[in-house]
């Protein structure tokens, strides 16, 4: 996994919320070699299984680790939830992906391991300073969708009212969103975000 992705986040998050040990690799972003010795290509995450079987599909391993022992992921969907989550996500890589190497995260450990997530992500986002400098405009593509997700929120700690699959999808993508430090939560997904957090005991990231 990397520690800035939120879709290993996913993974944590239903482990964390079943009191689960989930045993954590981080691996550089230039070890290419790890990915492709477990799985035959540069993905992240994998999560293998206690008989060695590795899996590839994040929901496929939160559904995986939702199987072992009583469920958790007990409340209904809203598709207007996945929805929103989706539009949120979709602009969420301008913002954050230029964050990520300040942040001081083990997969960025070396000066090798940032200058190629740097390269690689210039080919497909652009130059992380001009995205970093453009932060105001990136910020008011995404209040729509941060103000739609408010009026979703049905209470702090789950946000149908009970755990559900959408909390998986939401959460994550709020954390990553936090690491934004000019973007301002509306305050129900401010509440809701740390209430979260504190129930399956993680931190936020740091914000630049
Ligand atoms: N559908 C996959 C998507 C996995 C995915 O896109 N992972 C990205 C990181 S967020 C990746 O592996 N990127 C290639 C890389 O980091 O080199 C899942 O949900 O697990």
């Amino acid at each position: 996994m990397f520690e800035h992705c939120s879709l290993c986040f996913r993974v944590r998050m239903i482990a964390a919320l079943k009191r689960l040990h989930l045993q954590e690799t981080i691996v550089l972003d230039d070890d290419s070699a790890t990915m492709v010795g477990l799985v035959g290509r540069r993905v992240i995450p994998i999560l293998v299984k206690d008989d060695g079987q590795p899996m590839l599909e994040s929901m496929d391993m939160v559904a995986y680790v939702e199987g072992l022992g009583k469920r958790v992921l007990t409340g209904r969907q809203r598709a207007e939830v996945g929805a929103c989550s989706e539009r949120i996500l979709a602009k969420l890589p301008p913002l954050t992906q230029p964050r990520y190497p300040l942040l001081g995260l083990p997969e960025f450990a070396t000066v090798a391991a940032r200058d190629h997530y740097t390269l690689r992500k210039r080919k497909t986002l652009g130059d992380f300073v001009e995205l970093r400098a453009n932060t105001r405009h990136y910020i008011d593509a995404l209040r729509p969708d941060l103000d739609e997700l408010e009026g979703l929120i049905d209470s702090p700690s789950a946000i149908n009212g009970e755990t559900s699959l959408d909390d998986i999808r939401v959460l994550p993508l709020l954390r990553s969103a936090a690491t934004v430090k000019g973007l301002r939560f509306p305050r129900k997904a401010h509440h809701y975000f740390a209430t979260m957090m504190d129930r399956i005991g993680y931190q936020p990231l740091p914000a630049v």
